[in-house]
């Protein structure tokens, strides 16, 4: 049971493993295995273990939250959905996620494909790495773990299936309800800002209405509808890349949500690559070929999402939504392709919004990311950090101007040199 549960250093991992035959034989001799935590998530453990004939990862959660630390407890069967989302990702999206080599319940630990050589895209984008396979791997993974989960793919009771096996996992939802959709809004111990440069707008925020009312919606819709299986923390940082191959990781935060929630994260995090490369060290050429590409994979992104979702749909994704039955004929075929694109002009309204507060979260809130926190001088940060805030200000609250993913891109661009 739990009880079992202990944090598993080095050594302890090294005995662990070596009690796994199939584990034993895929590394070789356990004495010449190297182990080293290289963690550098805001919740978990992990660890490479190489050995003579091969390496793999292994995840352990913790019973808090590693950013801050014991006094935040979080609970340990967060390794059971991210386990359960993995495991269902692999189906719907094969080749996209990490190999599952084993899963401990009790340890709340799980062992997997070890991805190398890939980094973490964050990290690829921060150094300027353009990534060719990127549109394409990204769109398949979204396009076919969302609407195979969706009532647009599944029975009614299979969906309601679906929305119960995730629906323990509500304190990792909990952490994305104050920290994305509240405490960047409000004064909170933890919210965190590039000071004194930022301090004007972070007033701005708490006090601006019109904004809280939009993100009240936002999180309402993440509340309250259970559309799809959710990733639940898409950003660049749940990716791994090679110039050739994409891998989504890291779904612990697994639950079924609103569609756009995933799509915006993908979105907004490309949008924070873009606003923070001028505060990054590039050749003249490069920064405007990798500006060029993270704008034109914005507008893929969607674009190809879009496509691969509708196709699929039109390819005869039957659940039990929009019966045939009540779609016969020629009439009845045009009306419901009206009816999908009209469904994804919906999608496409939320990730906007999604997106948004996706980025404003990590220049106010708790946890952010190395896109800006790299760039020094903090004023010149500040500066990059700005342009993406009014962007993400005017996406959330003046969302009729934004009908189409061009219109994003067109107000990015005007932004950039703000
Ligand atoms: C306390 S956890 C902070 C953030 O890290 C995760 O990656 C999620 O994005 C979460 O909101
Ligand atoms: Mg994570």
């Amino acid at each position: 049971g739990q009880g079992d549960y202990r944090i598993l250093h080095e050594a302890d991992l090294r005995d662990y493993l070596a009690g796994l035959p199939d584990l034993k034989a895929l590394l070789g001799d356990p004495a010449g295995w190297t182990i080293t935590e290289v963690g550098d998530g805001n919740l978990n453990l992990v660890f490479i273990v190489k050995g003579a004939r091969g390496g793999v990862a292994v995840k352990q959660a913790l019973p808090y939250v590693r950013l801050v630390g014991e006094s935040w407890p979080l609970p340990l069967s967060r390794a059971h959905y991210e386990f359960l989302a993995l495991s269902r990702q692999a189906q719907l999206a094969p080749g996209l996620v990490p190999a599952l080599l084993h899963h401990d319940e009790n340890l709340a630990l799980t062992v997997m494909e070890l991805l190398e050589p890939h980094i973490i895209m964050r990290r690829g984008l921060v150094a300027g790495t353009r990534y060719p396979r990127f549109v394409d791997d990204i769109t398949t993974f979204m396009a076919r773990t969302l609407i195979f989960t969706s009532d647009l793919a599944l029975s009614a009771a299979e969906k309601k299936e679906g929305i119960a096996a995730f629906a323990g996992n509500h304190a990792l939802c909990k952490i994305t309800e104050d920290l994305i959709f509240t405490d960047p809004y409000r004064i909170a111990e933890q919210n965190r800002w590039t000071a004194p440069y930022l301090d004007g707008l972070a007033t701005e925020l708490r006090d601006d209405m019109d904004l809280h009312v939009t993100i009240s919606r936002l999180k309402l819709k993440f509340m309250a509808s259970p559309e799809a299986l959710l990733h639940g923390d898409l950003h660049t940082g749940s990716i791994m890349v090679t110039d050739s191959q994409t891998r989504v990781i890291d779904p612990e935060f697994a639950f079924y949500g609103p569609m756009g929630f995933d799509v915006g994260a993908v979105l907004a995090n490309l949008l924070m690559a873009y606003f923070a490369s001028p505060g990054h060290e590039r050749a003249p050429s490069e920064r405007a070929a990798f500006e060029a590409w993270v704008l034109e994979t914005v507008e893929q992104v969607w674009s190809e999402f879009a496509r691969k979702f509708l196709d699929l749909w039109r390819a005869g994704a039957a659940g039990d939504a929009y019966p045939a039955s009540l779609f016969a004929g020629a009439k009845g075929a045009a009306r419901l392709e009206a009816e999908r694109q009209a469904y994804m002009q919906r999608l496409f309204t939320d990730t906007v919004g999604f997106a948004a507060a996706k980025t404003i979260r990590r220049i106010f809130g708790l946890a952010h990311n190395i896109d800006f926190e790299l760039i020094e001088p903090p004023k010149t940060r500040a500066i990059c950090e700005a342009r993406a805030v009014r962007l993400a200000r005017a996406m959330m609250v003046e969302t009729p101007v934004f009908r189409t993913i061009a219109d994003v891109t067109g107000a990015a661009r005007k932004l950039r040199d703000w």
